[in-house]
This record gives C-alpha cells, sequence and structure tokens, in this order.
C-alpha cells in the first residue's frame, strides 16, 4: 500500500511516537502564524517560556481582527505585537495588509511544509498543499521556541472528487456539502484528504476556500496535493521557487473515503445557527436579507472579489440591503483598484470595509435588530454578529452577490450567464507592509492593555466541585468566551476578559464562579468547537473552573484546557450527564493516582454514596502538564 500525502508530510516531520502506535504524535513545525486576537498571549507565554527568538524557517504575526480602535487597547496590543515581533524574530504584517490566512496563503505558504496558527483557520494553507494546523497560542510559542507540536493521531479522510463545478456553483458549496454530510463533529480527530479527478480543476483560491472551512468539521486539518494549480499560483505570486509537486501515491491508504460528484452540486447555503445546517436554496423560501457581507478568510480572494464585481457590474444593490464587503488583503483591494473593479463595486452601492476580519468577528457592522444576513463567511453561530437576534445563513460569493440585488435568499442561477474569471497571470506583489524581523534587544512596549499571565494552581489531590453549568451538546468557544467589538480589546487582560465568561449564555457566570472559588462545568458532545481561542479555557481557570466533564471535546479547545490546567474528563456512559444538575457537588478522590492510571475512575455525587464513572484519555505528556497545574508550570518546574 502506498502512503496517503498526510502521512508523506507527517513522517518527514515526525520527532516524538510513531505512526502505527495509536498514541500522540508530536511534529517539527516549519511555519507559524499568529494574529492580533490570540497573539499577545502567544507572546507573553514565548517570553515566559524564556527563549530569545523564534527557531522556525518563517515566523509571521499579523494584525487583522481587533482593528477597531475605539479605544486604546487595540493600538496598545499592536504596538506590543510590533515591538514583539521585531525581538523575537518574526515578519509582522502590519494593521491594513490583510486577513492572515489570506496574506499568508499569497506571501509565505509553501507546499509540503508544516504551519502551526493560533487561530482555528490556519488549514487554509492546506489549499497550496501544507499540513496547517490551528491551536492555541501556547503551543504555537512552544513551536516557536523549536518545540514538538502534539497531535492525537489522525484519521485520514479522504473526499474524492469527480467531475467539475456548473456555473454558478462553488467552492464553498463543496465544503457546504461536505459539511452537511459530516456535520461539525464529523472531522474530529482527521485530516482531510482532497484526491480525484476533480481536484484539478479547482484553483488555489478555492481550495483554500475548502480547506479554510474543513475546521468547521472539526477537523486537524485539510489538505490538497500540490500540482499545476499550485504551480501557477505561486508563479503568480513571484514565488515559483516556492513549489514542489506533491501527491498521495497512487494505490494510498485512507481510513475512509468520501465521494462528491462535482457535476451534482447545486447552489447551498448554511442555515442559522451552526455551518452543518445546510440546505440547498431552492428548496427554501424567498426570505428577505437586510445586510449581505462578503469577506472573511474563506472568500475574500481576487477571484471571488471579481467574481461579485461582475456580477454587479451595471447593477444597484437593493435598497433594503446593506453590502459591505471586506477584501481578504491589500494586494486583493489594490489590484481591484488598479483594474476598476472597486469603482463597479461601490457604483453598485457596496460599503467598502478594511481588509481584517471585520463582520465575521463582530468587529463593526453589526446587523439590525433580527435581521437576516447573508455572509461569505464560515462560522453562523447565535450572536457572533453582534446582534443577538439576528439570523446569518452562509453562502458562496456568487449567492451573497444575487442576494444583494433581489434583497432576498436568491438562487444566482437566475441571474443569467455565468461570470467567467480567470487566475492572473501575476498578481501585484508589494510587501512593504511587511516588517522583517528587527534586533533582539528591540525594547517590547507594554500599554496597561497587557496584563501579565495568571497562572494555574496545580490539581489538588482531592477536591470537591459545584456543578456551576450544565450545557448541551456543540457548545463553541464563542460561547465560553465571546468575542465582538467590545470583549475583544480585552484578550490581553485576563482579569477583565474573565467577566464575559459565558455572559451570553449565564450572565452571572463569572460572578458565580466568583462566589464557589472553585467549580466545574459539565456538557455533552463536542464541547469547545470553533475558535481556537486559549482565553475559552484561559479565563475559565482564572475564574477557578478546576475540570470540566463532557461526552466529548473539540481538538483545540481540550488541548487549550490541558495547557492552562484544567482537567477534561469525559463519561465512560455519555448518559450520566442526564443524573448530573447545576449546584450538585461532586468529589474527588485520589486524582493524583487516577491522573497517572489512564482508566476510569469513580466520582461521588454530593453527599450520597452515589458514584458515576469519568475518564481523561491523557497522555503521560499531557497527564504531567495537568499535575503541574498547565504547560507553563510543568515548563518551569522542568527547568528548575
Ligand atoms: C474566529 O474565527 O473565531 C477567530 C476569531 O478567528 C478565532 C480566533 C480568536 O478567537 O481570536 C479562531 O478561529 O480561532
Ligand atoms: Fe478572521 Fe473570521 Fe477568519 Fe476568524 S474566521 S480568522 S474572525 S475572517
Amino acid at each position: 500500500m502506498g502512503q496517503n500525502l498526510t502521512k508523506k508530510i507527517i513522517v518527514s516531520h515526525l520527532i516524538d511516537g510513531t505512526l502505527t502506535s495509536g498514541q500522540e504524535i508530536g511534529i517539527r513545525i516549519d511555519q507559524s502564524l499568529t494574529q492580533d486576537a490570540t497573539g499577545t498571549m502567544a507572546y507573553l507565554q514565548f517570553e515566559a517560556l524564556g527563549l530569545p527568538r523564534v527557531k522556525t524557517e518563517c515566523s509571521v504575526s499579523y494584525i487583522d481582527h481587533n482593528t477597531l480602535q475605539t479605544g486604546f487597547e487595540n493600538a496598545d496590543d499592536h504596538a506590543f505585537l510590533q515591538s514583539a515581533a521585531a525581538r523575537f524574530g518574526l515578519y509582522f504584517s502590519r494593521p491594513g495588509n490583510g486577513i492572515c490566512h489570506q496574506v499568508h496563503l499569497e506571501r509565505f505558504g509553501k507546499p509540503g511544509k508544516t504551519l502551526i496558527g493560533s487561530d482555528s483557520h490556519t488549514p487554509t494553507g492546506g489549499g497550496i498543499g501544507m499540513l496547517a494546523i490551528g491551536a492555541g497560542g501556547l503551543d504555537v510559542a512552544v513551536a516557536m521556541g523549536g518545540g514538538a507540536f502534539y497531535l492525537p493521531q489522525p484519521r485520514v479522510l479522504q473526499v474524492r472528487l469527480t467531475g467539475a463545478l456548473p456555473d454558478w456553483v462553488a467552492a464553498k458549496d463543496i465544503i457546504l456539502e461536505v459539511l452537511r454530510r459530516l456535520t461539525v463533529k464529523g472531522g474530529v480527530g482527521k485530516i482531510i484528504e482532497y484526491t480525484g479527478p476533480g481536484v484539478r480543476t479547482l484553483t488555489v483560491p478555492e481550495r483554500a476556500t475548502i480547506t479554510n472551512m474543513g475546521a468547521e468539521l472539526g477537523a486537524t486539518s485539510s489538505i490538497f496535493p500540490s500540482d499545476e494549480q499550485t504551480l501557477a499560483f505561486l508563479q503568480a505570486q513571484g514565488r515559483a521557487k516556492d513549489w514542489v509537486a506533491l501527491a498521495a501515491d497512487e494505490d494510498a491508504d485512507y481510513d475512509e473515503t468520501l465521494d462528491i460528484d462535482l457535476s451534482a452540486l447545486v447552489p447551498l447555503v448554511a442555515q442559522p445557527h451552526s455551518p452543518d445546517l445546510v440546505a440547498s436554496i431552492q428548496e427554501l423560501p424567498e426570505i428577505e436579507v437586510q445586510q449581505v457581507a462578503i469577506g472573511s478568510c474563506t472568500n475574500s480572494s481576487y477571484m471571488d472579489l471579481m467574481r461579485v464585481a461582475e456580477i454587479l457590474k451595471g447593477r444597484k444593490v437593493h435598497p433594503a440591503v446593506s453590502l459591505v464587503i471586506s477584501p481578504g488583503s491589500r494586494q486583493v483591494l489594490t489590484m481591484l483598484a488598479v483594474n476598476g473593479a472597486l469603482t463597479t463595486l461601490l457604483d453598485a452601492g457596496a460599503r467598502l470595509l478594511e481588509t481584517t476580519c471585520g463582520p465575521c468577528i463582530g468587529m463593526g457592522q453589526s446587523p439590525s435588530s433580527g435581521a437576516i444576513t447573508v455572509r461569505t463567511f464560515n462560522r453562523n453561530f447565535k450572536g457572533r454578529s453582534g446582534t443577538a437576534d439576528a439570523k446569518s445563513y452562509l453562502a458562496s460569493p456568487e449567492v451573497a452577490a444575487a442576494c444583494a440585488l433581489t434583497g432576498y435568499l436568491t438562487d444566482p442561477r437566475s441571474l443569467g450567464a455565468y461570470p467567467q474569471v480567470n487566475m492572473p497571470k501575476s498578481f501585484r506583489t508589494d510587501d512593504s507592509m511587511i516588517l522583517p524581523p528587527g534586533n533582539a534587544d528591540t525594547p517590547i512596549l507594554r500599554g496597561p492593555n497587557i496584563q501579565p499571565l495568571p497562572i494555574a494552581p496545580a490539581l489538588p489531590e482531592e477536591i470537591a466541585l459545584p456543578v456551576l453549568l450544565k450545557l448541551g451538546d456543540n457548545v463553541t468557544t464563542d460561547d465560553i468566551m465571546p468575542a465582538g467589538a467590545k470583549i475583544l480589546p480585552l484578550r490581553s487582560n485576563i482579569p477583565a476578559i474573565s467577566e464575559y465568561v459565558f455572559h451570553k449564555t449565564e450572565p452571572n457566570f463569572a460572578a458565580k464562579a466568583r462566589a464557589a472559588g472553585q467549580s466545574l462545568i459539565v456538557a455533552g458532545q463536542n464541547y469547545g468547537q470553533g475558535s481556537s481561542r486559549e482565553h475559552a479555557a484561559l479565563a475559565p481557570m482564572y475564574l477557578g473552573v478546576r475540570v470540566v466533564l463532557t461526552q466529548s471535546f473539540a481538538r483545540i479547545h481540550r488541548a487549550n484546557l490541558i495547557n492552562f490546567g484544567i482537567l477534561p474528563l469525559t463519561f465512560l456512559h455519555p448518559e450520566d450527564l442526564e443524573r448530573l444538575n447545576e449546584g450538585e457537588q461532586l468529589h474527588f478522590q485520589d486524582l493524583h493516582s487516577a491522573i497517572q492510571a489512564d482508566q476510569p475512575f469513580a466520582v461521588t455525587l454530593g453527599d450520597s454514596s452515589q458514584t458515576i464513572l469519568v475518564q481523561h484519555d491523557l497522555t503521560a505528556r499531557q497527564a504531567s502538564i495537568i499535575l503541574a497545574g498547565g504547560l507553563l508550570n510543568e515548563t518551569k518546574m522542568k527547568s528548575k
């Protein structure tokens, strides 16, 4: 049996463990990226690890999330990040240069390399044949310092593409179809590899839309081969020398296979409030739309926006619709400006935003009360837009443009001839807003928004914890630690941001947690899906949450809980969730030996003699981190 592409890259980067053991593996990381909303923590942690300079081949710090400067906080963070990048040896992509994943694909990504990023959509790099994985900031800090990145042994799921996309059907529809079939937890523990003759019909920006939104499947990563399309993209970026041909062996082995005939796909949308609530537009009623937002790391490439411009050419946006467009990068925006497409968009009535995440993370442009918003983004969780009762539909740029014109949910096939947009022979490549690494003695600028990192206490041998909150399935990290224009500026200040933990679910959570001192959260399946924000672990830890007990976890969040000393447990019998109620006490005894033993253990309910069985599934490495009270504590103990 031959090797699949995922295994080839893993084998060439394996520095701990083996691919046959079924155990956790550690891989060497070639490149890293951070963005500003997670980056401040990552560099504070890098600093706490005591390392002078990054050891990766290339590390980049991007500013793209917290760009509304309504107070000093975000600007302070930008100054901190710029000085930290210079000092620690990173490239710094200035505010206005674009969304991290888009810019990384354009200017830094290289087929066959490993990339780790403190953002869950880092797998965008899989569109160019990288093994690109999202992680918490602390894992990124360790990898920047030359340490291995640990991941559970992945299963490799092949998605075999045949045929070619019909007119008006887009790459977004491919990933929505995968989401429809697999759901938001269908990719957990898996790397998704795209194969088959349909692959060569897709350009790199189209592939990147698919690998980007693979994050919504809970997948560890998604990857395409590196072929003629990859070469054409890199050549057009003036980076042909970065190209290598890469593909799975002809007779490669996969753990699972999914077949998709591209020719049979139709325009799809993900309905509120989950990316897997997928329906074809045809089967939905004519729903009125108040806002259309085009952009985000999923769909803001030059090709995407050129297609939108072609659709809007000579037409006007419906008077009831606010159309907002945020191009993915300065490269995209300046190319639209030079070729006149920007004028076409503005003439049609589009509102132009900065080349940042913007409305995708609720950083401005929140829709009106109860509005329907159609977005080319990747997440439509309730409240994420900043308006609690708004409803977000996720769709392709084609669908979004059609809705902007008609004012209702529209099948774009009704618009007539499909505009052809070709990949440019050369992109505009002006890297002047990417600052090269500076001197190791650059002073780090720390405004009052940058507060020291809280450190978890070590786990005691015996502990009684009240159930502070009981939740259902698919709780997102947006639920745990909401974002938006008001809360995001507090990302560098854990005491301040912790006031907002579970704010939308239980507004008194922070006060209740403080009153309890130490506590526990229980939930259903896929707890912590979505964003990689380690604040969803760090802030609960600061509030005294010591254990999270669920039916299952999403990968990045579970790793973040461990890194910050919160014990992630699962029920041995998932139905035991029903036996627990808010306010109930759980007694943990002989915790240290239970953690070392790697076997299910009993926890006593209240003051009764009733018990439930729980398990931790921690590797020896993770057990040692938990016992130390988190990775920073453990690293410090080891270096003593
Ligand atoms: C997101 O899309 O939710 C974010 C904002 O990019 C997050 C990172 C963060 O919370 O800062 C992500 O996807 O990891
Ligand atoms: Fe930014 Fe949205 Fe992409 Fe997250 S998903 S990186 S907020 S554009």
